[in-house]
């Protein structure tokens, strides 16, 4: 097989970009010192997590020059996500270390006062009439096809500046800013997406890098409907996984985070079982799910590091879906088998290099917080969060918060935010407050869901995961109230979790709250309703969703 070669110089999840490269038909060498690059054909230089950090890395690697002569060369050269941003002159995100100024620009923060920030989800990356010709496609891009991004960060686009310097742009809009999704100038080609996690619109680009071929013919015009901008909405699917009485790692569902059967057959208490973890993952990937979400749901019982069974849950999936993977559950500073100290940072490193690309944090992060409340809201520099946060970039890092109501009579009763309620309590209460839990719902916390989720992104969480025991498993749709609370309380993006029946629930959360996204589960498995009929029925309402690409 022909070879690509990888610049090794950061850390992050290059796995998934391998497996890309491959399933696209060519090889990965790894160029590890300053002297491979003269080897390298074809290169490609990944890159996440902070711009500073990255480019501090590369120069002091001495890759700087060696990259400036292949590309000088004429050698074509690939650059995704932080490897666009490297190739700019510059960034707000560390305003003293320049970029290489090969692209025109500074990358300037996006503006969170109106939306979330990160970027997490599906946009475009679409040519017309940004320096491209109108019926051709460049690098494989298509104005109707949806890419995955993820960055705080980004180059504006300011109409004519970039194609007056030759270069042929492909934009994306997240709310009222017009952003660079994509670039690409003689042999260059550089990517603001991640092509390794954009489904087959995503390969299709890698594809063309790989053959040589920036130029091909649009299979068709597409309408404007189709190739309209904006981020999607994003459909997760969830799969708890646990070991069943027989020893099997089985994807399970429980009702209120109760995973045994109360009837049929297998009642009496045995795991319900309803899958295999890779193979019902690679189902929805090809239903069209946007992301795919694994929570080991018994980790706290055994060591990570030793869990051997979920990472190579996550190398297989990683091999067939080429979507976003979160892996959750154990990941905490912990003491190996042997006695051994493994810090989070470790553990999630080990997820991370087996095709994760975000870790959930769920009972560490309570505790976490809970300190950092304690100590006067004062950073520490070594909780899980910020460690990973601080490593891999906070798009990373997602904390899954498993809360559940407690009703009260009045805002009075209870020195936690409370919230008014639609749906009283059983004594006709007319308040609820949202109670932290740890442990998959075993542990109360004596502290609120509004205190969990401001402190961790305080600590560098770039994602909520939001789920509610209450509704867990109830098939009643999902709970409004706390995730308009939680959305007014933070600015990173909220994925709401637990209690979707079907389709219309996906379109209710969208409608009636700012969620940047929806997950599923139980009825996923059962059954009862597939991702594209969730998909297609939100399209039908009028909103956003990513097509899906065969
Ligand atoms: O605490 O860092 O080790 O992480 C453990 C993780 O496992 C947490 O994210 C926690 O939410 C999860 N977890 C623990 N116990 C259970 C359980 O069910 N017994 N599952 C559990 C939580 C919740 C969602 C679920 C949605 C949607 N699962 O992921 O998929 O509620 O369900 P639905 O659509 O069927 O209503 P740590």
């Amino acid at each position: 097989m022909p070879t690509v070669h990888l610049l090794d110089y950061v850390a992050g999840n290059v796995r998934s970009l391998v497996n890309a490269i491959e399933k696209v038909g060519y090889t990965v060498e790894w160029v590890r010192s300053p002297a491979d690059v003269a080897n390298a054909e074809k290169l490609i230089l990944p890159g996440v997590g902070h711009f500073g950090h990255c480019l501090s890395q590369f120069k002091n690697g001495g890759y700087v020059e060696p990259i400036r002569a292949h590309i000088a060369q004429g050698k074509p050269f690939m650059g995704i996500c932080v490897g666009l941003q490297a190739l700019a002159d510059g960034s707000e995100e560390s305003t003293a270390v320049p970029g290489l100024g090969v692209v025109p620009g500074q990358l300037k923060r996006f503006d969170d006062s109106d939306k979330s920030v990160p970027h997490i989800g599906w946009n475009s990356a679409n040519t017309s009439a940004k320096g491209a010709v109108a019926d051709e496609s460049v690098y494989g891009l298509r104005p109707d096809s949806k890419y995955y991004y993820v960055h705080s960060y980004a180059l504006p686009y300011v109409e004519g500046q970039l194609e007056e310097a030759g270069w042929t742009v492909a934009t994306a809009r997240y709310g009222n800013e017009e952003f660079v999704g994509a670039v690409a100038k003689n042999n260059i080609l550089l990517t603001q997406f991640h092509p390794e996690k954009s489904g087959a619109a995503g390969l299709r680009v890698l594809k063309a890098f790989c053959d040589g071929q920036p130029r091909s013919k649009l299979p068709e015009t597409p309408s404007s409907e189709a190739a309209r901008e904006g981020l999607t909405r994003r459909v997760i699917a969830c799969l708890d996984v646990r070991t069943n009485d027989q020893g099997d790692l089985v994807v399970t569902k429980g009702d209120q985070y109760d995973v045994r059967e109360k009837e049929g057959v297998s009642a009496g208490g045995e795991v319900r079982n309803l899958g295999k973890p890779v193979e019902m993952a690679r189902k929805y990937y090809e239903q069209g799910a946007d992301e795919v979400t694994f929570l080991n749901i018994t980790s706290f019982r055994n060591c990570p590091v030793a869990d051997l069974p979920m990472l190579e849950i996550l190398r297989r999936t990683s091999e067939t879906v080429f979507v976003p993977l979160t892996i959750g559950g154990g990941i905490r500073d912990t003491v190996d088998t042997d006695g051994t100290k493994v810090s989070a940072l470790d553990v999630a490193s080990l997820y991370f290099k087996s095709g994760a690309d975000k870790v959930s944090i769920g009972s560490d992060a309570v505790t976490a917080a809970e300190e950092y409340e304690a100590r006067g809201k004062k950073l520490l520099g070594t909780t899980a969060i910020e460690t990973i946060s601080a490593a891999y970039g906070a798009q990373a890092v997602v904390v899954s918060v498993d809360p559940k109501r407690v009703y009260v009579a009045s805002p009075d009763a209870t020195p936690h935010h409370t919230i008014e309620t639609a749906t009283l309590g059983p004594n006709g209460e007319k308040y609820c407050w949202y109670q932290c839990t740890a442990k998959g719902g075993r542990e109360l916390r004596d502290f609120d869901v509004r205190q969990l989720v401001q402190a961790v992104e305080a600590m560098g969480a770039g994602e909520i995961l939001l789920n509610c025991i209450d509704k867990d498993g109830s098939n009643s749709g999902f709970d409004l109230e706390l995730i308009n609370d939680v959305k007014a309380a933070v600015k990173i993006p909220v994925i709401a979790s637990s209690g979707a029946g079907n389709p219309a629930h996906f379109a209710e959360v969208f409608e009636r709250t700012p969620t940047d996204a929806a997950l599923g589960a139980g009825m996923f498995h059962r059954g009862e309703f597939t991702v594209k009929q969730v998909k297609d029925h939100l399209q039908a309402e009028g909103l956003l969703v990513r097509p899906f690409e065969d």
